[in-house]
């Protein structure tokens, strides 16, 4: 009899606990980090004195009377960047230069000197109001490194740098991101002295105090670089991550700045630190006439997008505003038809009208079917501590099929450590043959391959922790194939 009353506990305990959530599998993303991941696309605007004096990196000495746009249009910006899929824009308000496009408090190196709406302009202002009207993020890029402040490499920089950061986020915010550029210390105009000044970057900026001010009025952004960032840089400026690629990282400041596994993350990273792809559509972060023939092109900018997105990152992509004010038509006709056919080759997910069977599935809320509906918050979860599981697709007719996207639930972790794509035709399972390995997924992994007919879809996931929650699964066929 007892034994019969400790059975009917146990059953009954794991039924309760089975159609439980999961546990998520730590560390997992806030909710402001997945609101974050979300995103996937989002631009960045280099501009300032470089852009006037054919450079990248200005000394700090470039006369303010330079900064002259001709024909400025915030708006231009904002509608050719929505028309591209970005969510949103991170203006750089200050670079290296110092060179400040808000008229700040803090130096007269600034847009207040300089020609443009005779003293009068505030660029930033115009960009975050361009943005609210039209639905866009706004972010700011404000570069630690200042060659023209004289007090540089002393206290008193520092004091100016916070003063900066409070002038911003209380005068321009929301934003959803603050951009901490690593780029650090080295010679420079610094008021004059024109010399070499190095600084110890992880204590110098008080980071932490830089984002308690940032998050006082924006405490929803996301922060890029520093110390106590909530995102990481993928460790190189041409636009991909490893096709492995881990949101867990680690937190000391070598390990942020170690470029070896910066693109790739860790398995057993501590902290969750997904990361971010950032790549310019030209050669040069700021504009130069002699790269209009070097935009990337509708092509180059799918690599990115395959190499960025497609491997569980979000892709910062930068646009040079010219001379003008304005985003050149060349970088604007491929940013758009780019993201005309992202929106055509993924427009419709073969896999909905299909039956979906898993060889373990946790309970009744967590069924297969989850993953093809456009629900983020369903997903199919199997029962806890399965490490190998399966999802097969069975479609009422033959499909076609060339993309795969595949998504983990990532607020329950980053669990899969490899799956397998075979489909089955002609009475036989055949592999799919990807371009790169088959290993992580994280919140979204992206797949190209030469087309296949299939009258079934099989997916074989492992796991190494956790409980396996597959969000969603798409198949799609694309214009081309490769
Ligand atoms: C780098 C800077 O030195 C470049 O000029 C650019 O702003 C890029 C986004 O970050 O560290």
């Amino acid at each position: 009899m007892k034994i019969i009353v400790y059975l009917t506990c146990a059953i009954g305990l794991c039924l309760v606990s089975c159609s439980h959530q999961p546990e998520p599998s730590l560390p997992v993303p806030s909710p402001q980090q997945l609101e974050w991941q979300q995103l996937e696309t989002y631009a960045f605007i280099h501009f300032g004195l470089n852009t006037f004096n054919n450079m990248e990196w200005g000394y700090g000495n470039t006369p303010a009377s330079t900064f002259n746009p001709t024909d400025l249009d915030c708006e231009q910006w904002v509608l050719t960047l929505k028309n591209s899929g970005m969510k949103g824009i991170i203006l750089t308000a200050k670079h290296h230069d110092g060179f400040c496009l808000w008229p700040t408090e803090t130096t007269d190196y600034s847009i207040k000197n300089s020609p443009y709406k005779n003293g009068n302009g505030d660029l930033v202002r115009e960009l975050s109001d361009a943005c609210k009207k039209h639905g866009m993020k706004f972010g700011l890029y404000l570069s630690p490194w200042d060659r023209h402040q004289a007090e540089y490499g002393r206290e008193g920089y520092v004091e100016i740098y916070h003063r900066q950061i409070e002038e911003l986020v209380s005068n321009y915010g929301p934003l959803f991101e603050f951009w901490f550029d690593g780029a650090n210390g080295g010679n420079g105009w610094y008021g004059g002295a024109e010399e070499t000044r190095s600084i110890v970057a992880e204590q110098y900026y008080d980071y932490e105090k830089a984002r308690e001010i940032v998050w006082q009025h924006s405490p929803e952004a996301s922060i890029f670089g520093g110390t106590v960032p909530t995102l990481r840089w993928i460790g190189n400026e041409k636009g991909y991550a490893n096709a492995a690629q881990w949101c867990m990282y680690k937190t000391d400041f070598e390990s942020l700045n170690d470029i070896k596994t910066l693109p790739v993350g860790f398995k057993d990273g501590e902290a969750w630190l997904p990361a971010e792809v950032d790549v310019s559509i030209r050669p040069g972060w700021f504009y130069h006439k002699s790269e209009d023939d070097q935009v990337r092109t509708v092509e180059q900018l799918m690599d990115l997008y395959f190499n960025s997105v497609g491997h569980n990152t979000n892709l910062l992509l930068n646009f040079p505003v010219n001379q003008e004010g304005r985003i050149p038509s060349i970088d604007s006709n491929n940013a758009v038809q780019w993201h005309q056919k992202l929106q055509r080759d993924f427009a419709e997910n073969l896999l909905k009208g299909s039956k979906v069977i898993a060889n373990d599935t946790r309970s009744r809320r967590f069924n297969p079917k989850n993953v093809v509906d456009d629900d983020y918050s369903t997903y199919w979860a199997t029962h806890d501590k399965v490490r190998r599981a399966e999802l097969i697709f069975e479609f009422p007719q033959a499909i076609t099929f060339n993309r795969l996207m595949l998504q983990e639930y990532i607020l329950m972790g980053q669990n899969v450590d490899a799956f397998y794509l075979d489909y089955y035709f002609n009475g036989k399972w055949l592999p799919i043959e990807t371009n790169e390995p088959t290993t992580t997924i994280g919140y979204k992994r992206l797949l190209r391959f030469q087309t296949v007919r299939a009258d079934k879809l099989r997916i074989r996931f492992k796991v190494f922790k956790g409980t396996l929650c597959i969000n969603k699964v798409g198949a799609y066929l694309a214009e081309e194939t490769l």
